[in-house]
């Protein structure tokens, strides 16, 4: 199959001398085909962009959000079909997959509900017979640059607030997983979204990305990815004066402190540590664990890791899918070899799976480190796969200096049945993200995503804070007294 952009109300033809091909992770075979666009498809989508944005911000915003509805329900309709070719197409496992779908599902009937609120402030005037008011004002051209690990969910959190603000979108997915982007295109395109409101450019960061940062008519960039990659956009986006929102790494992990459910807090280490095969930006991948359980927190973690299959994750048995790309296992592998080196122990995995079946695609075992020095690679570095690494403390205290030592700031967990600890830990972990007695993943849609230090640039992915990305405060002043009333002067 091959892919088309989406620019206009159109599907834009293709060259077929710059398709590359996207393959399934869990078994190497090709399933499509993706175009890379040309700067001019790319200059082409600006300008209708632009010019269809007009009137789309004149459409009363209740009915830009029908659209979101209408996506929505089309969504709910094709969430196999969909969660199917997410997996094919990135490798989580099919059970995951559906529950991204749903996100995108749940992101739609929430923004749509925006178009009936949007609230702006009234307040009253220092002055008689003037009103005050404050309300969110559409940019005109967004940029929205998404990554693979979420293909469908992270473009929902970022083009329906857009869309029900009164936005034009220009979306380019990654190319490792297209298929969302082009299935959700294909729904834009049924629902009589009107044309040019909401494009779909594949291509690469270097040449699509770079295009959508420097044109003056791309006002917004909200980009999720690397943190490294991050910088390059913000570094570029502030030359050319955008507002650029980033969500990048992560190094989330779960505190285990001596008091804790160990079931429980075992479960939810396997689910946010080993789910999505450790490639979310939430993922658990360091657990510090209180000396006192140390040994508990090892022994069950491993027994419940043998306990582990491996494999295509459209198969309902697999419990953990390949990793995205060839490319991607060898840099995890890279890293749990330094985590060797650095004296950190192995308990399990440590290896590139490839026996039968698994050859083919790219698998890593689930690995569990211990004894891992808190300033070392292992417990440092977003590795973005199913590694987790058990460092050891002796408080609360030093539990949330540890937390905190990472050059991220996205998620954080505690388990503890002790109320005051989780006040005090809620208040001192300083990531975007909290929880108590749960894993590090599992973030709603409502409210705000995103985290601190080197994980974002302050601005959040969903909840109603995501409009803030994409609209501008304006502050509207009306005088009906027939005079020119001077603030902060004439007030006696
Ligand atoms: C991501 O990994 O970038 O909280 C998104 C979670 C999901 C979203 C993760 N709802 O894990």
């Amino acid at each position: 199959m091959k892919l088309q952009h989406y620019v206009n109300g159109q599907w834009v033809e293709i060259d077929d001398m710059n398709l590359i091909p996207v393959l399934n992770p869990a078994n190497g075979k090709e399933i499509a085909q993706v175009p890379m666009a040309s700067k001019e498809v790319v200059h082409h989508a600006i300008e209708v962009a632009k010019k269809a944005q007009k009137s789309w911000a004149l459409v009363p915003a209740p009915k830009r959000a029908d659209y979101l509805y209408a996506i929505g329900q089309k969504l709910k309709e094709r969430k196999e079909q969909l969660a199917q070719i997410l997996t094919a197409e990135m490798g989580k496992v099919i059970e995951e997959a559906r529950g991204e779908v749903q996100e995108g599902i749940d992101m739609a009937f929430y923004m749509a509900g925006e178009g009936r609120r949007m609230f702006g402030q009234t307040t009253p005037s220092e002055l008689p017979n003037k009103f005050a008011m404050s309300v969110r004002s559409p940019i005109g051209v967004v940029g929205l640059i998404t990554p693979w690990n979420f293909p469908i969910a992270i473009a929902t959190w970022k083009s329906f607030p857009a869309l029900v603000a009164g936005n034009a979108v220009i979306w380019k997915p990654s190319t490792e997983t297209p298929m969302m982007a082009y299935e959700l295109a294909k729904i834009f395109d049924e629902v009589g979204i009107p044309p040019g409101v909401a494009n779909v450019v594949f291509g690469s960061g270097n040449d699509v990305g770079t295009t959508l940062i420097e044109h003056p008519d791309v006002k917004v960039i909200s980009f999720t990815g690397s943190t490294e990659t991050g910088s390059k956009v913000a570094e570029l986006g502030g030359k050319h004066l955008k507002k650029v929102s980033l969500e990048m790494g992560g190094k989330n992990a779960i505190i285990v402190l001596e008091d804790a459910d160990l079931d429980l807090a075992v479960e939810g280490i396997l689910w946010s540590a080993l789910g999505t095969a450790g490639q979310r930006c939430t993922a658990c991948s360091r657990v510090i664990v209180h000396a006192d359980v140390k040994e508990q927190v090892e022994q069950r973690l491993l027994a419940a890791m043998s306990e582990l299959k491996l494999g295509d994750g459209a198969d309902e048995e697999v419990s953990i899918g390949p990793v995205i790309h060839r490319a991607a296992l060898h840099k995890i592998h890279s890293y749990t070899q330094q985590g060797l080196n650095q004296g950190a122990r192995l308990l399990t995995g440590g290896k590139i799976a490839d026996d039968g079946a698994l050859a083919d695609g790219s698998y890593y075992e689930p690995t569990l480190f211990t004894d891992v020095a808190w300033d070392s690679i292992l417990a440092q570095e977003e590795i973005f796969g199913p590694v987790i690494s058990l460092i050891t403390v002796h408080s609360l205290q030093e539990a949330i200096e540890v937390n905190n030592s990472v050059k991220y700031g996205l998620s954080s967990s505690i388990f503890t049945q002790d109320i005051n600890r989780v006040f005090e830990a809620q208040r001192d972990l300083d990531t975007g993200i909290v929880y108590v007695n749960a894993g590090t993943t599992g973030a709603e849609i409502h409210l705000p995503f995103g985290g601190t230090k080197g994980t974002g640039n302050g601005h959040r992915d969903s909840g109603v804070q995501a409009l803030d990305v994409y609209t501008e405060w304006k502050s509207v002043y009306i005088d009906y007294s027939g005079k020119l009333q001077r603030a902060q002067i004439d007030t006696e």
